[in-house]
């Protein structure tokens, strides 16, 4: 970058936009567009620090892969193509208009995301249920978060967090249950790493099927069967009342039910579930002393609790350990679930989902809706109860639904049960998808696709884990055309109201603050007030926590400490919500067919659908590629092997992917993180294969665990791969949208990124017979396989055909079909892009490793992405007897973001063997 671009650098204060974290940034930018960003100092959920995603916002930051212009499909069978906004807008006025008319407002749905602003939020629950009149609006946040806040509600009353971040630094127990901070919640795993430095008495449990990062880190790690939690919290809370570890005065003073749970848990003995859960007995009563004999026993979990058919289940049976030893509403004591988005929270407080009103009121209740349709200024609030996510995608395929409005999130690739969703995009008469990225799964259904302001260039407010509202500001304008979401959502609902007749006003916001202002006015007096703030407080202030009631000067920062709960009878309850059968743990039953247990979940470096994060080659190097993991047990009794292709299947889906072994995984399960979508994997990808069973209170899709299949595709025998350097990050965006379309049908093709500054694009395939010669040239054009100089071997009979193409003596791109031994070296020359020399003459020849060139040969898995270090440099130093400070010091690891900094410890602490946490 040359130093004028840094004249006039400015610094805007804004917010990650990742995960419910909330971490403050400060975006720096000049002449219109971001060039850097770094944690805010002053933020009170990072203190400056910031994780891989986070450190690298700035780098997606430009108009690679960005919808410029509003873009219309005039039929089925045609592509997109541009339009204005006012004829994107009309169109869609009309054809929502007709379709309220003909089959009323039930016939129409939103479907909204946990990453929208909060002002968003609240344009689109009023443009549906007041100017509508449909409760068809749900989130994301159901496949999220919604167990959480059923189980909120159903023992303490509201769905309110009660604990907050500086609880970590002040308990002395934390008990964390599905739920992997050490990847998904990277700054929040920082403050726990460093609560255990300054506190070597905090004792850590973590419950979690696999041995994660977090798992590692932890004093205790049970290994629990998949679905079995609730059984576990159980048998905890059986031996805390067999050994006197509960508070018997908090239980007699402030909650009610315990009898009826207490009588429920005889059958839950240590003894008795550890078979079940598949922890030992003694695991289980050691679990049971550290958080009962806690002086602060903290609980975090994200969604191997929540995304269950018994998630509320799970989510209240954790809550009754806090509610038996009044382990609540006191320094470093309480429930913390760990929200998922960064916004998913705001979401709740505006009541932008089916089961939810403004300010946390219920749909249900006619005084929650007569009070939010006065101030709305309409005569009443529906009362028909509104479609959650998945019943709303069935609704849609079954004709029940006739048009759909999407906005910021990517259901073609993350609700279960892919190719039901896929048929109800299909089915339903019209499809708006509101998007900042043009190639997602969800582009290729939509009949209109409205290009939305993206990161640093949207301003309003979010709401983080631990109840804290930050304002986010805009550092530039949005590229092209694109609009921020809540200006999309009024320029629609005007045009709506006109024609239906029903312009019933409220939509002429002239800024966030206007709206911020309106929302904020429906919490008064609600749990969740914030009547207090304003987004010139937020600015003047900085953020802050609710409740922060009107004429307060700060909010509060815990929750319940006057022990009142806002139930009828002002007591907490132990909920009656029962504990699963033994045989319904799992949303489906295992069998001779499908024998293993699929668990989906996140990896560190990647945000789920990748269409920012998978962009960044920097970011793949901790995953290089797609696969299936499986216990290093389970591949020998199979007769598998590592590397091979494997078909993981059940009756909704089929995918190909390569295995890798895994020993942080137990016998009976295989592990595939849910981030590629079929823009990486075309033939096929996790969701395929997930369930769309729901939890029947919070209607949350059981999407960690599926019965699946694993068998060789052997079949599959004819290999091919390309790999093609791309100068930079946007002209990769036009590839990868390119390819799309001609990968179509190709059983296993997968799509991935290697590089650090330069990104270097691969595609294998794999099929039963070689590609035809013109589907072969289609993906040369789409990959852009072109250079100055083409050496080329072609050799029909064994279907071989090889090309590697260079620009200089540099190798930039090669074809290999039939005939793959050469890719890894060649692609590691590709990466390095410094001068072929004298293997010039071995590009095409088939050969595993370069001849006297291993030194060429990819380092491995990156670890470090910061600083670009790989685990073949830790290991070497590793081997030689190097500790922690001294791999920061000669190679800069995990020095700067820190979330590399558990594996490096586990590497230190294993002597540099592979740790295989993917
Ligand atoms: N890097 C990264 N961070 C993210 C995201 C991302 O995409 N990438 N997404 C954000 C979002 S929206 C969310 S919701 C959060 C999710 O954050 P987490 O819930 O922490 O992440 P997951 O990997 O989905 O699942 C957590 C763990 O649940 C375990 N698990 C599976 N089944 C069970 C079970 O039956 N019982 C128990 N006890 N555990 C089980 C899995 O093995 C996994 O390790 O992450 C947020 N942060
Ligand atoms: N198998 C499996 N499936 C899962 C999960 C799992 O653990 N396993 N987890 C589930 C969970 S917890 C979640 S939260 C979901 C997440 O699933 P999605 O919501 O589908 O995930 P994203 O890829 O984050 O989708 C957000 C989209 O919004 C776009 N976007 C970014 N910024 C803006 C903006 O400002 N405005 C607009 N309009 N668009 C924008 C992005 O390009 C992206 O395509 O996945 C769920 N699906
Ligand atoms: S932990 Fe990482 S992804 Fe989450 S908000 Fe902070 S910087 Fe963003
Ligand atoms: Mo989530």
């Amino acid at each position: 970058m040359r130093d004028d671009a840094f004249r006039d650098l400015g610094e805007t204060r804004s917010m990650c936009c990742y995960c419910g974290t909330g971490c403050g940034v400060l975006v720096q930018h000049a002449g219109g567009r971001i060039l850097g960003v770094r944690g805010d100092p002053d933020h009170p959920a990072n203190h400056g620090r910031l994780c891989t995603k986070g450190a690298t916002l700035h780098l997606s930051a430009h108009e690679g892969g960005r919808v410029l212009r509003p873009m219309i499909r005039e039929r089925r069978e045609h592509e997109l193509s541009p339009t204005s906004w006012e004829q994107a807008l009309d169109t869609a006025a009309e054809r929502f208009a007709d379709i309220i008319e003909r089959h009323g407002p039930d016939a129409v749905a939103f479907y909204v995301s946990g990453q929208l602003l909060t002002e968003d939020y609240y344009v689109f629950n009023k443009l549906a249920r007041a100017l509508v009149g449909t409760n068809n609006i749900d989130s994301n946040s159901r496949l999220c978060m919604s167990s959480a806040v059923a189980g909120y509600k159903a023992t303490l009353g509201a769905d309110s967090v009660p604990a907050c971040y500086a609880d970590i630094d002040e308990a002395d127990h934390l008990l964390i249950a599905g739920a992997n901070p050490a990847w998904a919640h990277p700054i929040v795993f920082r403050r726990i790493e460093a609560a255990r430095e300054r506190n070597p008495e905090l004792t850590i449990t973590v419950v979690d099927p696999r041995r994660t990062e977090t798992a590692s880190f932890a004093d205790q790690h049970l290994q629990i069967a998949p679905g079995s939690d609730v059984l576990l919290f159980n048998a905890m809370l059986h031996v805390m009342l067999w050994e006197d570890l509960v508070d018997r005065d908090f239980i007699r003073e402030h909650t009610e039910g315990f009898d009826a749970l207490r009588a429920s848990l005889a059958e839950c003995s240590p003894g008795n579930v550890a078979q079940v859960c598949g922890v030992a007995a003694e695991k289980i009563v050691r679990a049971a002393r550290s958080f009962g004999r806690a002086r602060a026993a903290l609980s975090m979990w994200c969604q191997g609790l929540n995304q269950s058919h018994h998630g509320t289940a799970s989510n209240a049976a954790l809550i009754h350990l806090h509610l038996a030893t009044g382990q609540i509403g006191r320094p470093g004591a309480g429930p913390l679930s760990l929200t998922g988005q960064p916004n998913a929270m705001g979401g709740r407080e505006t009541g932008a989902m089916a089961s939810l009103l403004p300010g946390h009121r219920d749909p249900a209740d006619p005084a929650d809706r007569d009070e939010v349709a006065r101030t709305w200024g309409v005569p009443a609030l529906p009362d028909t109860p509104g479609l959650p996510a998945v019943q709303m995608f069935e609704a849609l395929r079954e004709g029940r639904l006739k048009a759909i409005w999407i906005a910021c999130t990517n259901p073609a690739h993350s609700l279960p049960d892919q190719t039901r969703v896929r048929e109800a995009l299909r089915a339903a008469e019209f499809v708006v998808l509101q998007e900042a990225y043009q190639d997602t799964e969800t582009a290729d259904f939509a009949d209109l696709l409205l290009p939305a302001a993206s990161w640093g260039e949207k301003e309003g407010t979010v709401t983080n884990s631990e109840r804290r509202v930050s304002r986010v500001q805009a550092a530039v304008s949005p590229p092209g055309e694109a609009r921020a979401d809540w200006r999309i959502a009024t320029d629609f609902a005007r045009r709506l109201g006109r024609r239906l007749e029903r312009d019933i006003g409220g939509f002429g916001f002239a800024s966030t603050a206007e709206i911020f202002a309106e929302h904020v006015a429906l919490t008064a007096g609600r749990d969740c007030d914030m009547s207090g703030l304003s987004h010139a407080v937020l600015e003047r202030n900085g953020p802050q926590q609710w409740p922060f009631r009107s004429g307060a000067r700060c909010g509060v920062e815990r929750l319940y400490a006057d022990h009142a709960f806002p139930t009828p009878s002002g007591r907490a309850r132990f909920a009656a919500v029962g504990h699963p059968s033994r045989h319904a743990l799992l949303p489906e039953a295992q069998g001779a067919r499908q024998p293993l247990i699929l668990i989906t979940g996140r990896l560190r470096d990647q945000w789920h659908g990748m269409s920012r994060t998978g962009k960044l080659a920097r970011l793949w190097g901790h995953t290089p590629e797609a696969a299936v993991a499986m216990s290093p047990v389970d591949i020998v009794r199979r007769g598998l092997h590592a590397g091979q292709l494997v078909r993981v299947e059940n009756p909704r889906g089929r995918i190909v992917l390569p295995l890798t072994e895994d020993d942080a995984l137990a016998p009976g399960q295989v592990w595939i993180p849910m981030h590629w979508g079929e823009t990486w994997l075309p033939g096929g990808a996790a969701n395929r294969l997930c369930a769309s069973l729901t939890d029947p209170v919070s209607h949350q899709p059981a999407l960690k665990a599926a019965a699946v299949s694993v068998r060789p595709a052997g079949t599959l025998a004819w290999h091919g791969a390309w790999v093609v350097a791309a100068s930079d990050e946007r002209a990769l965006a036009e590839r990868i949208r390119s390819l799309r379309p001609v990968l179509q049908g190709i059983e296993y093709a997968a799509l991935s990124l290697s590089g650090h500054t330069h990104p270097v694009l691969m595609l294998r395939v794999a099929c039963e017979k070689p590609l035809a010669p013109e589907r072969v040239s289609e993906i040369d054009e789409a990959i852009e396989l072109v250079a100055e100089d083409v050496l080329g071997l072609d050799d029909v009979g064994r279907g071989v055909s090889k090309r590697a193409t260079l620009v200089g003596e540099c190798l930039v791109g090669v074809r290999l079909l039939g005939e793959t031994a050469a890719l890894p070296w060649l692609r590691g020359l590709i990466v390095e892009g410094a001068p072929v020399g004298p293997l010039r003459s071995w590009l095409l020849a088939p050969l595993a490793q370069p001849p006297g060139g291993e030194t060429l040969v990819l380092s491995g898995r990156t670890i470090c992405s910061c600083r670009n270090v790989g685990e073949s440099e830790i290991d070497a130093l590793v081997a030689g007897g190097a500790d922690l400070p001294m791999l920061q010091q000669r190679l800069g690891c995990g020095t700067v973001c820190g979330s590399c900094l558990p594996e490096l410890r586990a590497r230190v602490a294993r002597g540099g063997r592979e740790t295989a946490t993917v």
